[in-house]
């Protein structure tokens, strides 16, 4: 296994009910290290571009809405095979197919509102930590 970085962010919904120590204690009870962390508010033309992926989907729009609701907190994970463990440790898109235990089984709301995103490869970690913070700015 090989010492990797993936993206996170901790969603609008999880903010809101103030979680950020809450998801951020599962992802390091989970063995990874936060080595970049910044609270922000996503305009829309930052959220329509981290989810230019889903363009074509039917929720798109709602999706652009919500990320750009209310502050999030991007962060840069750091760990051994850190983009599948991150992956476990979310849980299944829709909370109601989430294994017990993960963060979305304990507190997402919905389908949507379903309080982190994690990179899905290696590319795609890339490109997203890229997007949000320089190299000087991850400090692991
Ligand atoms: P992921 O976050 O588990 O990787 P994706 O399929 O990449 O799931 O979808 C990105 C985000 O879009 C999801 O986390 C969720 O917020 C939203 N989403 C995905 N599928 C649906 C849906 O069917 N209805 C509404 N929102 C959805
Ligand atoms: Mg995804």
């Amino acid at each position: 296994m090989a010492m990797e970085r993936t993206f996170s962010i901790i969603k609008p919904d999880a903010t809101r009910r103030n979680l950020t120590g809450a998801v951020t204690k599962k992802l390091e009870d989970a063995g990874l290290s936060v080595v970049a962390s910044r609270r922000v508010k996503l305009t829309e033309a930052q959220a329509k571009k981290f989810y230019e992926v889903h363009a074509e989907r039917p929720f798109y729009n709602d999706l652009v809405s919500f990320m750009t609701s209310g502050p999030v907190v991007v962060q840069v994970l750091e760990g051994e095979n850190a983009i599948a463990k991150n992956r476990e440790v979310m849980g299944a898109t829709n909370p109601a197919d989430a294994d017990a235990g993960t963060i979305r089984a304990e507190f997402a709301e919905s389908i949507d509102a379903n309080s982190v995103h994690g990179s899905d490869s290696a590319e795609n970690a890339q490109i997203e930590i890229a997007q949000f913070f320089t190299e000087d700015e991850i400090v692991g």
